[in-house]
């Protein structure tokens, strides 16, 4: 871990050895309008890191605004860290730099710090939706992502949504260690024996809907659990910023979504305190529950028939 002050961690090193931000602005269902504000609005607060993925169709407006961030001084492309994210369809290997072409095409970048398969889910080259899903070649795919890696057109590479199984697997072959498994995490999905695989093999875990999502069709209720409420009014801090500031102390990147200024700031605000250890050790016994589940890939003629299989049980 680096980054770290009395407050950290502002960074996690990871196995390439760069640093990594510890706090990551999420594009995901942030609108077209919306988008490019909130990138603009998070890095002039202080944000160095940006979550995107191709599937989010909205990497051109997130590219429009960095370019104008980068032209009027406000940060450099040396001091932002960008992710990106091969989508289902893209898992042929011709496909993966095909992919990474259209994204950096699409952010005006030359180069992605961390370049991710989105999950382990391929579907037919070109197709939209879940409807034409073929099965997981993920060794080849994962030659083509090392390829990116040593091109130096993606400086890191690494994986999304995979379980601890599909971890293990991957990195029995893989040349390149994955540096990153991008999952969901949060006080009510701690994910504890991820966590351990996560750290005995040195790839960093990076948690996606770290809110729970609220107000999304994912419908967590992180922000309304009792225990967190309680924590956030003993210490004088919004739910959001206890839940990020768990995440913190974890030992993993948060990558909370926002496209208001205001909630885009409290969600920055959690750099300066700590969550003490009496009230830390009450997380440990919320209820658990995975809120993206997956369905969306579950077919009866399909490579995954259940989302137990999608997630090797770990559901
Ligand atoms: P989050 O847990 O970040 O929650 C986002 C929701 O919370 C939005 O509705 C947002 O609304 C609201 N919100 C933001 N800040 C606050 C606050 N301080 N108080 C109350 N509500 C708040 O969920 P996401 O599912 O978006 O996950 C975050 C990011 O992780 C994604 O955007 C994406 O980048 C990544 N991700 C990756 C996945 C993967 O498969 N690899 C899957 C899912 C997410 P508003 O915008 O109006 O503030
Ligand atoms: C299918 C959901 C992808 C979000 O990153």
């Amino acid at each position: 871990m680096s980054g770290k002050s009395e407050f950290g961690p502002t960074h996690f090193e990871l196995n390439t050895g760069a640093n990594i931000p510890s706090v990551g602005l999420g594009t995901w269902k942030a609108s077209p309008g919306d988008v490019g504000h909130a990138v603009t609005f998070a890095v002039k607060a202080g944000y160095r890191h940006i979550d995107c993925a191709s599937v989010y169709d909205n990497e051109q407006e997130v590219g429009a605004a960095l370019k104008e961030l980068f032209n009027s001084g406000v940060v450099s492309r040396e001091q932002l860290w960008v992710t990106s994210k091969l989508w289902c369809n893209s898992h042929t290997p011709e496909d993966v730099s095909k992919a990474l072409n259209k994204t950096l095409k699409d952010l005006q970048l030359d180069y992605i710090d961390l370049y991710l398969v989105h999950w382990p889910i391929r579907t037919e080259p070109g197709s939209s939706g879940f409807e034409k899903m073929l099965p997981l070649c993920m060794a080849e795919t994962w030659a083509a992502m090392e390829g990116l890696y040593a091109s130096g057109q993606a400086r890191a590479i690494g994986v999304s949504n995979f379980s601890t199984k599909k971890l293990q697997d991957l990195l029995s072959y893989a040349k390149v260690p994955p540096a990153v498994n991008q999952v969901e995490c949060h006080p009510n999905w701690q994910q504890p024996a991820l966590h351990n695989l996560c750290k005995s093999a040195g790839v960093l875990l990076t948690a996606y809907s770290p809110l729970g999502s609220p107000g999304t069709w994912l419908k967590g209720n992180v922000l309304k659990e009792p225990a967190l409420l309680e924590i956030a009014e003993t210490l004088n801090k919004t739910p959001a910023q206890v839940a990020l500031r768990w995440g913190l102390q974890s030992g993993h990147c948060v990558l909370p979504k926002s496209v208001s200024e205001s909630r885009i700031k409290e969600n920055f605000n959690v750099f300066d305190w700590t969550i003490p250890q009496e009230l830390f050790s009450k997380f440990s016994t919320l209820h658990q529950q995975r809120l993206l589940r997956g369905d969306f890939a579950i077919r009866e003629n399909g490579p995954y028939k259940s989302v137990e299989e999608l997630w090797d049980d770990e559901i």
